[in-house]
């Protein structure tokens, strides 16, 4: 098919409930939805890339500079016939995988829609449903997170993710242990400590948690190998892993024994895969991390989560745990079931639908490149 033209909307939302990360406190959230238009249909994108160089060195600005001046002019007006043809095209381009992401998972949507099947059954997964947690953010009191947790729980979310920082970590876990022994509980630093931490890891490493995610530096592998082979529970990377040779290299250094995939941080669906394939291949289990994503990505998101050794439940929540009802720009909604799984569409592509007015309303710019 011909790529006949290529648009970017920039959009903010608002957030029902601001999210605190160790690096900041957020209200809003921006990001990009790519659309690519071929054969009269329309396949849609999210770059996760967000207002800030908080989480990613990548940000809106950054990412819109290089999709319309680098990735959008790679692509349009040429003969794609799969994502392998976008991938191949941007090899040139170092560096920039939540902009990558963002159009070459657009094409995935696409080549779905042309052969009318879900985007799921094309990525070559097998489950209807996938399971799901939610991830916390850090409140501004220990009784103010006990009741957030509360609320989760009591919504039916089977797994909880715990944002921690340091001053923040060891007393919050003990706290929601005691209150639920048995829920299954992780925590994510986002990079907020160091090896010098070790007595916080030792204290963590005594409650059970499923996993402690991204403990020191967002580009590091080393230092978490030497801070895995000190622990029971098993580190996870998330910020270090950018590519399936990031992947390798932290497995081949045993600097974790999970590992966190986010479609954009990796640079696409193609990526996102070959990183599954790889820890499958070494019985490295993995799980879809979150952006707080629009129902666009979190299509995409629940899409790849059906491969078979996604064994962990990703941060994936229901669609209500994010905006406002109403605003999101696509529907219908990814709703809770009852056994903490977010059902997989079963429509062509990615199997939302964008709701016009709710674009218009949440976009910021708009750009438009055709052929
Ligand atoms: O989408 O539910 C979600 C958020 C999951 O905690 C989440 N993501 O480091 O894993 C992570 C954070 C990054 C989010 S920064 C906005
Ligand atoms: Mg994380």
């Amino acid at each position: 098919m011909k790529i006949e033209r290529v648009e970017l909307h920039h959009i903010e939302l608002p957030l029902v409930h601001p999210f605190e990360t160790s690096f900041g406190r957020e209200f809003t959230r921006s990001c990009i939805l790519v659309t690519v238009r071929a054969d009269g249909l329309a396949g849609w994108g999210e770059c996760t890339a967000e207002a800030g160089p908080w989480y990613s060195y990548e940000t809106v600005e950054t990412a819109w500079h290089v999709l319309r001046d680098f990735l959008i002019p790679a692509v349009l007006g040429q003969e794609i016939a799969s994502p392998a043809d976008v991938v191949a095209r941007f090899l040139r381009i170092r560096g920039h995988p939540m902009a990558r992401a963002g159009l070459e998972n657009a094409v995935w949507d696409l080549q779905a829609q042309a052969q009318e099947v879900p985007l799921a059954g094309l990525l070559g997964g097998q489950r209807d449903r996938v399971p799901v947690g939610v991830s916390v953010g850090i409140e501004q009191t220990l009784d103010e997170l006990l009741d957030r947790v509360e609320q989760h729980v009591g919504e039916g979310y089977g797994r909880v993710k715990l944002k921690i920082k340091p001053g923040w970590d060891v007393e919050v876990v003990r706290a929601v242990r005691e209150r639920w022994p048995d829920l299954p509980v992780q925590v994510d630093a986002n990079s907020a400590y160091t090896l010098a931490d070790i007595a916080v890891f030792r204290e963590l490493d005594q409650f059970e948690l499923l996993l402690i995610e991204q403990p020191l530096h967002h580009d590091d592998i080393v230092d978490h190998a030497k801070l895995q082979s000190q622990l029971h529970t098993p580190l996870c990377l998330d910020e270090s892993i950018h590519s399936p040779e990031h992947a390798r290299w932290a497995l081949d250094i045993r600097a974790c024994r999970v590992i966190n995939i986010k479609v954009g941080r990796v640079g696409g669906l193609t990526a996102a895969r070959q990183i599954h394939d790889l820890c499958a291949e070494q019985g490295v289990p993995v799980w879809c991390g979150g952006m707080l994503e629009t129902n666009v990505g979190r299509a995409a998101n629940v899409a790849v989560a059906t491969l078979a050794n996604f064994a962990l439940p990703g941060d994936i929540s229901a669609s209500s745990r994010y905006y406002p009802e109403g605003r999101d720009v696509a529907v219908p909604n990814f709703v809770l079931n009852d056994d903490s799984t977010l059902s997989v569409p079963s429509g062509a592509g990615l199997g939302v639908q964008i709701v016009p007015q709710r674009l218009v309303a949440a976009r910021l710019r708009h750009l438009v490149q055709n052929a």
